[in-house]
């Protein structure tokens, strides 16, 4: 078995694979696209791949969706969504090529329909539906990813991009699909440009999730009769630095769930060798909004790849200690009565039997942060090991809850599920599978109860 290669995450056989695209659910079965280069282990030749599931974790890959098409200038699909049409599955892109079709001055927005249940896809022939000339003499630039909805009988559209510098988000009404109106710039930041944007309704409230060249934001508010975005309250996706969960993508099924997947870039291994593929979803979320911030869980069918599990409970820990399961595809739920005896404590996951390698998560009550500590992660010296951290305070007579994924060089970490953080990790230590938890400062550490669960491979 590969040592970093995850088993029970969605990953393409082989090559190059990026952001998540065009999720859906259609007939009864989950839809997820992604950037994909088939000719090799870096970016480029960018197609889209598909895979299909009848329970959001087991994947089957079906041929290619879009190519480019050479023969009209078309180098790259770039990232956007699926949605169904009068039973008709149809798929928004960002379309891209040389010159003065590059991404930051030339994107253009495609349109392609499957006839076949999504098997094949034909692109319409009146591409581009959506040119820039839309904004008038508006400076808009990096143009892309569309991201559609339906409401009120309307179809609705938001692209990322950037306006006057600024990176931003624009919204789109049409009818048809094919005639589309520009109606505002819907929020804007101070970034380069804000790219894959998804605009989602949770409850009563508007979420605004975007991508903006560093970690993934939100917004959550209202949207007013100019299709301004009334923003309420502003946070982090992810705390994963700007290299960890990337450019989300989300859809909602039958039960209402909105769902999301994110991609888990491979950049923190640096020049070490993994293999012949490049890139990894994560774990699907489902998300809500509690006390106007984004909640998130791990999708319960994740559950449908448990073994071998082992529970502890009860336990104070004054130094260290170490449960007897190990390995290097867990689920983890551990839970922590936090009181004034605990400073700072540590969990080591994928730690080895010499403790040269471990990955350490990290709990501070001086610093209301957790933290994934990467420094001795991988006893390579070509990987990242630079600390991913959060900031994080338990409310009055709350436990901490830990929900922890781990898959070989994957590491998600869900925060009392209202903070995450999703890390790669490279340990090249066949051994490296243990988990110890220490006291780092303080008296004693109450674990209220630890769960763990071996992963099945997918
Ligand atoms: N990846 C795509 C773009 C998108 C970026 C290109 C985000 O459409 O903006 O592969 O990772």
């Amino acid at each position: 078995m590969n040592l970093y290669r995850p088993i029970y995450h969605f990953m393409p056989e082989k090559n190059w694979m990026n952001d998540p695209n065009g999720l859906v659910y259609y007939k009864g079965e989950y839809h997820m696209f992604y950037q994909y280069n088939p000719n090799g282990i870096e970016w480029g030749t960018i197609h889209w791949g598909h895979a299909k599931s009848k329970d959001l974790i087991r994947w089957k890959h079906l041929p290619i969706a879009l190519y480019p098409s050479k023969e009209k200038g078309e180098t790259h699909c770039f990232s956007g969504c699926c949605v169904v049409n009068n039973e008709e599955p149809t798929i928004f892109y960002t379309s891209i090529g040389e010159d003065e079709r590059n991404p930051r001055i030339g994107a253009q927005q495609w349109m392609a329909i499957s006839k076949d249940n999504m098997y094949t896809w034909e692109k319409y022939d009146k591409n581009p539906v959506l040119s820039l000339n839309l904004h008038g003499d508006m400076d808009v630039k990096e143009w892309r990813d569309p991201f559609l909805w339906k409401e009120g009988g309307l179809w609705y559209m938001v692209l990322g991009g950037s306006h006057n510098d600024k990176g931003c988000v624009f919204i789109y009404k049409s009818t048809n699909l094919k005639e589309w109106k520009f109606l505002n710039v819907l929020d804007e930041g101070n970034e380069y440009a804000w790219e894959c944007p998804n605009f989602i309704k949770l409850g009563d409230k508007y979420v605004l999730i975007y991508s903006p060249y560093d970690e993934v934001k939100y917004s959550i508010g209202t949207i007013n009769s100019d299709y301004k975005f009334m923003v309420e309250a502003r946070g982090i996706v992810d705390n994963s630095g700007k290299e960890g969960f990337y450019a989300p993508n989300s859809l909602v099924d039958t039960t209402g769930r909105r769902i999301m997947f994110g991609w888990l870039k491979e950049t923190a291994r640096g020049k070490l060798k993994v293999g012949e593929w490049a890139g990894v979803q994560s774990v699907p979320r489902i998300l809500t909004i509690e006390d106007n911030k984004l909640h998130m869980e791990p999708a319960e069918e994740l559950q449908i790849l448990r073994k071998n599990h082992k529970k502890y409970e009860n336990i104070d820990i004054s130094e260290s200690w170490r449960p007897e399961a190990k390995g290097k595809a867990l689920e983890i739920i551990a839970e922590f009565n936090i009181d004034n005896d605990i400073n700072e404590f540590a969990i080591d996951l994928l730690a080895s039997k010499d403790n040269e390698e471990k990955t350490s998560i990290v709990y501070s009550t001086e610093n209301n942060s957790l933290s994934v500590d990467r420094s001795k992660s991988s006893a390579s010296n070509l990987t990242d090991k630079s600390k991913l951290e959060t900031d994080f305070s338990l409310k009055d007579d709350e436990t901490l809850k830990l929900h922890i994924f781990i898959d070989h060089s994957t590491v998600e970490v869900f925060i009392n599920y209202r903070k995450c953080i999703s890390a790669r990790v490279y340990p090249i230590k066949v051994d490296s599978e243990n988990i110890k938890i220490s006291v780092l400062k303080g008296d004693k550490l109450k674990l209220k109860s630890l769960d763990i669960w071996e992963m099945n491979s997918i």
